[in-house]
């Protein structure tokens, strides 16, 4: 399988995917293409449909879109989802809100692992975001964290496609300074400690390229 995926710095899609493929223990190769700068979108379209990243090729076939793309993965490793049918359930409503929300902390606060905006990309409708997500993480952790066979300090126990799908909020908060109380906090930690995490972000220190318009704050 080959991997599409854009600047580790800024591209909270392709993390998720990322985290996903390397969730699911399958090999692939990491195909990373910097973005908006003259070519990248031609070398994006040689590769994915839409013209986004991230995208999978499996032999041949396309796979774009980061939900899909987990989607795929779990059918070729189950444990990607949890296997109890109802955190399964709350799993995906999680990860689907994720995906087709939050756009007002998506705007204000991008993913720029690189900067410490600490204080900055507040509005009320950031901070109505902030307090859906904090509910989430404690209600996933308290209903399925901690009761999850095999338990863990991820979602729901086990690291899973959700965690993926959370994982740029937990480098967004890093960035903005954001600290979730209780449960939701120590999840937080428990996100930015795991080994993938500090990978994807040591790389994405090494990058050399910027984006000026995703620099919000200077
Ligand atoms: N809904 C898509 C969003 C993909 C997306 O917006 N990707 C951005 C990078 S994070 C992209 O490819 N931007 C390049 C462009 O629009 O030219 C997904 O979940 O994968």
């Amino acid at each position: 399988m080959k991997l599409i995926i854009g600047n580790k710095n800024y591209s909270s899609w392709s993390l998720r995917a990322w985290l996903a493929a390397k969730a699911s223990g399958q090999q692939f190769e990491e195909i990373r293409i910097a973005l908006f700068i003259p070519g990248s979108r031609e070398r994006i379209l040689s590769h994915s449909p839409s013209g986004k990243v991230p995208c999978l090729i499996d032999h041949g076939l396309a796979i774009w879109d980061s939900l899909a793309i987990c989607e795929y993965l779990a059918e070729k490793a189950p444990g990607l989802w949890p296997a109890n049918t109802a955190a399964r359930a709350i799993a995906r409503s999680v990860s689907a809100e994720m995906h087709s929300g939050f756009t007002d902390l998506r705007q204000h606060m991008t993913m720029n692992i690189r900067k410490d905006y600490a204080g900055q990309g507040h509005n009320a409708a950031v901070d109505a975001n902030i307090a859906r997500i904090e509910a989430i993480w404690n209600d996933c952790r308290e209903r399925f964290g901690t009761q999850a066979n095999p338990a863990g300090p991820y979602l729901f126990g086990a690291f899973s496609a959700a965690d993926a799908m959370y994982a740029p909020i937990c480098f967004r908060f890093k960035t903005y300074g954001v600290r979730p109380a209780a449960a939701a906090g120590e999840y937080l930690d428990a996100m930015l400690a795991h080994p993938l995490m500090q990978e994807w972000a040591a790389a994405a220190n090494a990058e050399s390229e910027s984006i000026p318009s995703e620099d919000l704050y200077g």
